[in-house]
């Protein structure tokens, strides 16, 4: 639960993408009213992600989503099962410190602002159960519903699927990040607004209340 009197503003996917945060928060230059809420995956595949979460954990006035990315590590970080780790899980390990697994802890799995109407989330819902029944390996990673059987994943694991943000009746409006497009993916009750900086595209960050969008282009493509 939230209340703010300042402004709401949400940032996508950050992957690392120091740089691109920096100018962002340059961009925004928020007051102490304000509250940023980010939207997991700050982490991962990009250059520093050791700087991101430094940045990250110095705002005095941030909220930071739990990603699939930080859901991951984290489970790493308790189970120690290094089979389910890639590449770019080892990068971040070798940079990330002891404080920052406390920090990694506290990230959220939805931020819920009843006043606004609006729930963040990473990924997504399932449209067929209440948001606050699901649990972390649903809204973390779930991109589309398969139209024949209605499992969700991943859009390159189905032939025929739908985005779960098609199915989505709300309310409440989500706000989310995760599926990585060329430009912002607005429904009648959702808005995506992870615009794939670490693919070289922007980073893009949106304020609720006054329904307007920031973005910084990413300085270059760091990952195909
Ligand atoms: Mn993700």
């Amino acid at each position: 639960m939230g209340e703010s009197k300042g402004r709401v503003i949400a940032i996508g996917d950050v992957h690392g993408c120091a740089d691109e945060l920096d100018a962002m928060l340059d961009k925004i230059a928020p007051t102490v009213d304000d509250t940023l809420v980010f939207l997991g995956d700050i982490i991962n595949r990009g250059p520093d992600s050791a700087r991101v979460i430094k940045t990250v954990k110095s705002l005095g006035n941030a909220r930071c989503l739990l990603g699939n990315h930080e859901l991951r590590l984290l489970r790493y970080h308790h189970e120690g099962d290094p089979d389910i780790l890639k590449a770019y899980d080892w990068e971040t390990l070798k940079q990330i410190g002891r404080d920052d697994w406390a920090f990694l802890e506290s990230l959220e799995l939805t931020i819920s602002y009843p006043e606004l109407e609006t729930v963040f989330v990473h990924g997504g819902f399932l449209p067929d159960r209440p948001w606050t029944e699901q649990g972390p390996e649903i809204v973390t990673s779930i991109q589309v519903i398969d139209t024949e059987t209605g499992q969700y994943g991943k859009r390159s694991q189905f032939a025929n699927s739908v985005s779960w943000a098609e199915r989505w009746k709300g309310p409440p409006f989500v706000v989310c990040g995760h599926t990585p497009r060329e430009d912002v993916y607005r429904r009648p009750w959702s808005l995506c607004i992870d615009t794939a900086c670490v693919y070289g595209g922007k980073l893009t960050a949106y304020d609720v209340k006054a329904e307007k969008f920031l973005q910084i282009q990413a300085k270059k493509k760091y990952i195909d």
